[in-house]
């Protein structure tokens, strides 16, 4: 198939789990062209079936705003009919449903059918989507797609009960490549980190207001009274100052180190004892999933599709957002010397079923069955 990916390129998980997707479809044989503002972070290597094309967007002093959805519905014409695609396939709601119409009906006039798949990821329907600013335009949007799927259960439950949708949703899950993430001898970093044989307690995010980053410090600092330890916050965004004014009003910045974003996660994640996400959204959990690959159990909230991932009491545990007291107790639970290689294989048992080897063929069946249908 030739088959064009739209997503956000940057750190989120949409375009993660986009990216990787892409460059799985085309070592199977596919040939895929992702159309982003700037080259995807995880589009870091040459494959013969991989195609960029960056949507362009020209200023113009009359422009507050910069129309992009009508550059990139303007790319995803010209690389529909030049590049002779049989599918697009959108990440993300808002804007690129949208596009994706837009594009489908302006290609009609050329006498070409384009199906459109859209992917359903998150803060798309539980957080932006749902605001009236643009609810509208994406119950339209996702009603127009030829095929619309959700990354959990429970984000599609959420999207039926939160829009008018006529459509079918399917749920295909997320995925995590186990051939990068598995856990590696990088026994030296933890060495560096972790001087004293401390426990590696680690969180992942965009470091936005969701990802309850607070919740983890206050956690952190009943942990390390019991059980000595050290916390790493990977990633950045608008929280992080607040973040790192609570650790010093906390008194915990010698224990707890912030650094920024990362390429090589599962580096790190591969001396972790320990992930955190004590979200208040959250539709699948990405990054937990990344984590558990590498044999670390999870302490998280029970939002969203969250549980769909943790399995209570087996992988990690789930506490009621914002319980502190909690997560603090179950996560002395998991670290105790006798229970912690259990939680962790079981965590690596759990993660295998999300091998990307296992879900990618469900989009490759799903797209023949959008492509028949249309
Ligand atoms: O909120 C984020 O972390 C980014 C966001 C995105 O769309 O880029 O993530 C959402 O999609 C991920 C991939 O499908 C999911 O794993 C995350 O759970 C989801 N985030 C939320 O629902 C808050």
């Amino acid at each position: 198939m030739r088959i064009g990916i739209v997503c956000y390129p940057t750190f989120g998980g949409s375009g993660v789990i986009a990216t990787e997707l892409g460059k799985q479809l085309a070592q199977n044989g596919h040939q895929v062209h992702f159309m982003t503002y700037t080259q995807p972070i995880r589009l870091d290597f040459f494959n013969e079936n991989l195609f960029y094309h960056e949507v362009n967007i020209s200023d113009y002093p009359l422009f507050q705003y910069p129309p992009y959805e009508s550059a990139l519905a303007s790319k995803m014409v010209d690389v529909v009919r030049y590049e002779k695609l049989d599918i697009l396939h959108v990440h993300y709601a808002i804007p690129h449903a949208t596009s994706a119409f837009l594009a489908k009906e302006i290609l009609k006039t050329h006498g070409i059918k384009i199906p459109v798949v859209t992917t359903l990821h998150g803060t798309d329907i539980t957080v932006v989507g749902r605001d009236r600013t643009y609810k509208p335009m994406v119950t339209f949007s996702i009603n127009k797609s030829d095929g619309v799927t959700a990354v959990s259960d429970s984000l599609k439950q959420e999207t039926l009960s939160t829009f008018e949708i006529t459509n079918e949703i399917e749920v295909i899950p997320n995925f995590v490549d186990m051939a990068r993430f598995h856990k590696q001898e990088k026994d030296h970093f933890k060495k560096i980190i972790c001087p004293s044989g401390e426990k590696l307690l680690v969180h992942v995010s965009n470091f936005r207001k969701v990802k309850r980053i607070g919740d983890i410090i206050k956690t952190f600092g009943k942990i390390k009274d019991k059980v000595p330890s050290k916390l790493l916050l990977i990633g950045d965004g608008p929280e992080r100052v607040k973040m790192e004014e609570m650790c010093r009003d906390l008194g915990l910045c010698d224990d707890i180190r912030f650094i920024g974003k990362l390429d090589a996660i599962e580096e790190v994640l591969s001396v972790a004892d320990l992930f955190f996400m004590p979200s208040e959204k959250e539709s699948f959990g990405l990054a937990a999933l990344e984590a558990m690959a590498c044999q670390v159990p999870i302490i998280t909230s029970n939002a969203g599709g969250i549980p769909e991932v943790n399995i209570q009491g087996v992988t990690g545990f789930m506490s009621e957002i914002g319980d502190i007291d909690d997560m603090a107790k179950n996560a002395l639970f998991v670290l105790a010397d006798e229970n912690l290689d259990t939680f962790k294989a079981n965590a690596l048992a759990k993660a295998k079923e999300f091998d990307i080897k296992n879900v990618v063929p469900q989009y490759e069946a799903y797209y023949q069955k959008i492509i028949d249908k249309v």
